[in-house]
C-alpha cells in the first residue's frame, strides 16, 4: 500500500501503518481497489436521468454514440449533471439552515436554546423590517425565525439577503434573470428543468444553476450563519489546537463530526456537566475531551475553541488511534465506512439524525425538544465505554499545532478598529482593509475553502497555495476543511507572519491577526460574501472589480459545486484544484471557464497543479489591480 499513500503530515503515516496492522480498511485502500474510474462518469457524459438509459456518449467525436436515446447531446448531459450537483449541494446547505431556523423558532428564556447574540438578532430584525420596539426578545426571535423559514417557500418575490450585495451586483443578477426566489423553489425548479425532455440548452441550464446556487450563498447558507450566530453567539478570536494529537490518552475522547451546530453546541454544553465529568473520573479517566472534525469541528472551535482533531480525510484515522470512546455524527461528509471501522475498536459509532441513519451505526435520535437530555445520554455512553478501551492498542500521534480562530466579519472589523487612527478616522467599517489593498500593502485577498480529495496529495494543494499567496502579500480567509488544513500547518498562528511578504507581515503585526483567517464552516462562506461585498460597497464598486478570488483546491462534495457556482455568480473568480466532471463537453467547459465572464463578470479556472494555481491567482489579482489603476 505504501506507494499509494499520499500524505502530507506524519500523523497520517503512522496511523495508516497502525491501521494496516489492525486490519482496518481505509479510503487509501478503497482508492487503490477502485483502480481506474469510469471514463464516461469522469467526463460527465453518462446520463441516467431516465430509464431508457443509461446513455453514454462516446468521448471521440464522429465515432460511436453522439446522442442519448432522447437525442440529448454531450453538452446537454454534462450541463444537466452539473446542475443536479448544484441542486443537491444547495439542498444540503439550505436544509441545514432550515433546521437552525426551527431551533430559533423554539428558543425561549427557559428552554434548551436561548438567544445568545441579541444585538445580531436586533440588527437582522431591523434589516427585515420586523418591529422591535417594546417587544419581548423571544417574540422578535420567533418572527425572525418565521421570516427566515418563509424564505424557503414564499410564493412571491426574491430572497431578502440579495440586498446585502453591492447594487451593481444586484443589477447583474436582475439583468441576467438569475435573482433567486424562494430557496426550495429554486432547487425544485432546477430538478424539474433537468428532468428528461425539459431544458436541453446548456447555457440556460447553467443560468438556472447559478440562480439555484445563489439561493444557497445568499439564502440558505447566509440564513444558517446568521441564525447560528444569534443562537450560539457570533464567533470571537480565540486560541485552539489542531490535528490528531489533540486526542488525549487519559481522557474520554468524544469525536464530533458532521455539520449542524444545534447538535454540537448542545454536546459542548453537556460535556461540561459536572456529574458526567465526575462519572468519567470514577471510570478511571481524567475527564472528558471533546474534539471536532469537519464543519462541526469548525462550528465549535469558532465559538468555544474546542480543539480540532482533523479534516475530512482524517475521520478514519481518528478512530484508528484506538482512543475514541465515541464518534458521534449528524449530517454530511460522514464516511459510511466508519461503522465497520469502529467495530475493530471499542469505539461507539453513533448516528443522531433521521436524515442520516447509517448502516451499522448505533442510532440515538437527536430531538431538539429534548436536546440537553439526549446529549447527556450520549456522553454518558461514551464515558461508560472508556473501560472497554484496549490501552495496549492505542497510538496517539504527537503532532498538533496552535491556531487562532474565530474570525467572523464582526471580529475582523474589531481587529481593524485597532489601526483606525493610522489609516482612517472611521470605526466599525472595513475601510482600513480596503485602504491597505488600495495602497498595495496587500495585493488582494483569497478565500480558500473546501474539502479533501484523494485525487491530489492530502492537504498539499491547500497549503501550497496558501503559502504562496501569503508570501506575495495576499491575505487568505479560509473555511471548511481547507481552514483545518491551515490550522494543522500552523498558518493560523501569529508566528506565521514570518512566511508573509513585507506588506502582509506588517498588517498582521499591526492588526494582530494571523495571515490565514479561520472564518468558519462551509455555510460560513456567506461570511466571505459579506466581507467582500462590504469592501466593494466601501469603494462603490462591484465584487467583480476587486482583487479578490475564491479557490477550492481539494473539493469533492456537491455542496462545493453549489458554492463555486454562487461565488462565480457573485462576481468572484473561482479556482478549482479538482476538475469537475464536465470535460465531456468542450462547449460547457468553455462556458464555465470563459464565456460566463461576459454574463456575470467572473469565471471558473481549473488548475490541478497547486503551484501553477497560485501563480494564476496572483496573475489574476494583479490584472484586477491594473484595471482599477491601483
Ligand atoms: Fe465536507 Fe463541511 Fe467539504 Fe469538509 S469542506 S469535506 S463539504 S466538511 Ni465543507
Ligand atoms: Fe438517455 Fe435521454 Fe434518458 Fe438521459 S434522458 S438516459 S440521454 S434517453
Amino acid at each position: 500500500m505504501s506507494e499509494e499513500i499520499q500524505v502530507m503530515d506524519s500523523n497520517t503515516e503512522v496511523l495508516l501503518e497502525k491501521g494496516k496492522k489492525d486490519g482496518a480498511d481505509t479510503i487509501w485502500d478503497r482508492k487503490a481497489a477502485m483502480k481506474t474510474p469510469c471514463g464516461f462518469g469522469e467526463k460527465g457524459i453518462c446520463c441516467r436521468i431516465c430509464a431508457m438509459g443509461p446513455c453514454r456518449i462516446s468521448p471521440t467525436k464522429d465515432k460511436g454514440a453522439q446522442k442519448g436515446l432522447c437525442g440529448a447531446t454531450a453538452d446537454t448531459i454534462v450541463a444537466r449533471n452539473f446542475a443536479r450537483m448544484v441542486a443537491a449541494g444547495t439542498a444540503a446547505h439550505s436544509d441545514h439552515a432550515r433546521d437552525i431556523a426551527h431551533v430559533l423558532y423554539m428558543a425561549s428564556e427557559d428552554g434548551n436554546y436561548k438567544v445568545k447574540d441579541a444585538g445580531k438578532l436586533m440588527n437582522l430584525a431591523k434589516e427585515w423590517d420586523i418591529k422591535t420596539e417594546n417587544r419581548d426578545l423571544y417574540d422578535i426571535a420567533h418572527e425572525v425565525a418565521e421570516t427566515a423559514l418563509n424564505e424557503f417557500g414564499k410564493p412571491f418575490g426574491t430572497l431578502k439577503f440579495l440586498k446585502r450585495a453591492p447594487y451593481q451586483r444586484q443589477q447583474v443578477w436582475s439583468e441576467q434573470k438569475i435573482e433567486p426566489r424562494a430557496i426550495d423553489r429554486e432547487v425544485t425548479s432546477l430538478m424539474h428543468s433537468t428532468h428528461i425532455g425539459c431544458a436541453s440548452d446548456p447555457d440556460s441550464i447553467f443560468e438556472l444553476s447559478m440562480r439555484t446556487a445563489l439561493s444557497d450563498g445568499w439564502g440558505g447558507s447566509m440564513i444558517g450563519t446568521e441564525l447560528s450566530d444569534i443562537l450560539f453567539g457570533t464567533p470571537t478570536a480565540c486560541a485552539t489546537q489542531a490535528n490528531l494529537g489533540v486526542i488525549e490518552k487519559n481522557m474520554v475522547n468524544i469525536l464530533l463530526h458532521g455539520h449542524d451546530p444545534s447538535f454540537s453546541e448542545m454536546m459542548v454544553y453537556a460535556s461540561e456537566d459536572p456529574e458526567l465529568v465526575k462519572l468519567a473520573k470514577e471510570n478511571g479517566a481524567d475527564g472528558i475531551n471533546l474534539v471536532g472534525m469537519c464543519c462541526t469541528g469548525n462550528e465549535i472551535t469558532m465559538r468555544h475553541g474546542v480543539r480540532i482533531a482533523g479534516n475530512f480525510y482524517q475521520q478514519e484515522l481518528a478512530i484508528i488511534t484506538g482512543a475514541i470512546e465515541a464518534a458521534i455524527v449528524d449530517v454530511q461528509c460522514i464516511f459510511p465506512a466508519l461503522a465497520d471501522l469502529s467495530d475493530l475498536y471499542h469505539t461507539k459509532f453513533i448516528a443522531t439524525s433521521p436524515k442520516a441513519k447509517i448502516t451499522g451505526a448505533e442510532y440515538i435520535e437527536f430531538v431538539e425538544e429534548k436536546a440537553l437530555e439526549t446529549c447527556k445520554g450520549i456522553i454518558k455512553e461514551a464515558v461508560l465505554n472508556f473501560k472497554n478501551r484496549d490501552m495496549e492498542n492505542v497510538l496517539i500521534p504527537d503532532n498538533k499545532s496552535h491556531a487562532n480562530v474565530g474570525y467572523s466579519v464582526e471580529t475582523i472589523i474589531q481587529c481593524l478598529d485597532r489601526v483606525v487612527n493610522s489609516y482612517t478616522d472611521e470605526f466599525n467599517t472595513v475601510k482600513p482593509l480596503a485602504d491597505v489593498i488600495w495602497a498595495g500593502v496587500l495585493r488582494g485577498a483569497a478565500g480558500i475553502v473546501g474539502c479533501n480529495n484523494p485525487k491530489v496529495r492530502y492537504d498539499e494543494s491547500h497549503i501550497t497555495i496558501m503559502k504562496e499567496l501569503i508570501k506575495n502579500d495576499v491575505i487568505v480567509v479560509a473555511s471548511g476543511c481547507a481552514a483545518q488544513a491551515a490550522a494543522k500547518a500552523g498558518l493560523m498562528t501569529m508566528e506565521a507572519k514570518e512566511l508573509c511578504g513585507r506588506g502582509l507581515k506588517e498588517v498582521c503585526e499591526r492588526v494582530g491577526i494571523p495571515p490565514v483567517l479561520h472564518m468558519g464552516s462551509c455555510v460560513d462562506i456567506s461570511r466571505i460574501l459579506d466581507i467582500v461585498s462590504r469592501v466593494a460597497k466601501e469603494k462603490d464598486l462591484d465584487n467583480r472589480d476587486l482583487p479578490v478570488v475564491g479557490a477550492a483546491p481539494e473539493w469533492m462534495s456537491e455542496k462545493a459545486v453549489a458554492i463555486g457556482t454562487y461565488v462565480v455568480a457573485s462576481g468572484i473568480d473561482t479556482f478549482l484544484g479538482i476538475t469537475p466532471q464536465v470535460t465531456g463537453s468542450e462547449y460547457f467547459v468553455d462556458l464555465l471557464t470563459n464565456r460566463v465572464e461576459e454574463n456575470v463578470g467572473a469565471k471558473f479556472y481549473f488548475e490541478e497543479n497547486p503551484t501553477e494555481c497560485a501563480r494564476k491567482i496572483l496573475e489574476r489579482i494583479e490584472e484586477k489591480r491594473e484595471k482599477l489603476g491601483i
